[in-house]
């Protein structure tokens, strides 16, 4: 191990941040850019399952709190675009892997969202299981992404909040509206717990990924403390879990959980979920819609930079 290595290991094993020139083996560099995109990747195309959903919110109050949930994830997506600009690799570069399909991002956003309470659903179990995933990456050992990562996940709390609280007011609404809520959650749960990633036992990246100390812990035991938040959560809106295996394990100290559907998860990203096609069009429409205004801006851009030197 030559002295850079040592040194770069030497900083991981003291908790300091590596920046973005300092030394670190490629394989971390490639480990980051692919993690940081993908988490970018699956900010954006999170806009679209609510996006869908903002002019038939049921009131303006309602309206205006999804609009801002929904710009702050593209917000989210640039800040990620950003952090994972300074590894080397460029914006274009990413963007055009998510267009062509050949980027993966989360499973979730895969679902349709096909009631108002959906939107409750999924801020608060998609939101939730995403904080949960997101605070253990405050710590994460590349200094741009975790810096990225404190902004983000004090916005993820209000946007979970926002979703229990649309679940909260169904739950008390009519039988309905309780039906609507409880219908949600039924088919959002294990999604959710889906997006922690395989089992650690599957998982390909995990273990040097904990080494480098890029994840804080591991698919599992972050799924596991989801579990464990959500079932008290879930008994006060008088609702349920579909996972008739949800039991109290006394020893463990956790919840016993079902088993997931893996061959769904697989399925999913392979591209074979029920809206995997239609999100890949939507983006590639909403970029080819945006191609003027990209131009406009270069244009712009170009006019002042020629200007300046001009008065030089
Ligand atoms: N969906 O070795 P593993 C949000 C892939 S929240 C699709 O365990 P890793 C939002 C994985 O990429 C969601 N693919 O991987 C919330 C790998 O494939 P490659 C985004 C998945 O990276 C609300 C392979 O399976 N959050 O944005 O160690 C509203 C083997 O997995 C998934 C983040 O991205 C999945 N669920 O661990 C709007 C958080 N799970 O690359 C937006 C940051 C795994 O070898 N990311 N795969 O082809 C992470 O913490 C980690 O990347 C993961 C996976 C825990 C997700």
């Amino acid at each position: 191990m030559d002295l850079l290595e040592q040194y770069f290991n030497s900083k991981i094993a003291a908790e300091e941040k590596i920046e973005a020139k300092d030394w670190m083996p490629e394989e971390y560099r490639k480990n980051l850019i692919r993690q940081i995109s993908q988490h970018a990747h699956s900010e954006i195309v999170g806009m679209l399952p609510e996006g869908n959903w903002i002019t038939r919110a049921p009131s303006l109050k309602r309206k205006s709190i999804l609009l801002a949930k929904v710009q702050d994830e593209g917000g989210h997506g640039l800040y990620l675009y950003c952090a994972a600009e300074t590894l080397g690799v460029s914006r274009e570069q990413m963007i055009d892997d998510l267009l062509t399909g050949k980027a993966k991002y989360s499973s979730i956003f895969n679902y349709p969202a096909v009631t108002w309470a959906d939107m409750g659903a999924i801020g608060w179990l998609v939101d939730g299981a995403a904080i949960m995933n997101q605070v253990m990456l405050c710590r994460t050992s590349y200094g741009p992404y975790a810096r990225a990562m404190v902004r983000i996940c004090k916005e993820e709390s209000f946007h979970q909040r926002q979703g229990y609280d649309i679940l909260l007011t169904l739950s008390k609404g009519t039988e309905i509206q309780r039906k609507m809520a409880q219908d949600a959650i039924n088919r959002w749960w294990w999604p959710s717990l889906m997006m922690f990633g395989p089992s650690d036992a599957e998982s390909t990246h995990s273990n040097q990924s904990m080494a480098w100390k890029i994840k804080r812990a591991t698919n599992d035991e972050l799924r596991q403390r989801f579990v464990d938040m959500s079932v008290p959560q879930v008994e006060i809106l008088g609702l349920s879990l579909p996972d008739p295996k949800l039991k109290w394990n006394p020893e463990r100290k956790h919840y016993d959980y079902g088993e997931i559907n893996w061959d769904e998860f697989k399925n999913i990203i392979k591209g074979n979920g029920p809206c995997n096609k239609n999100r890949l069009a939507s983006r590639n429409k909403a970029h080819d819609d945006g191609a003027w205004v990209r131009e406009a801006a270069t244009a712009y851009a170009y006019k002042k930079s020629s200007t300046a030197k001009s008065v030089a």
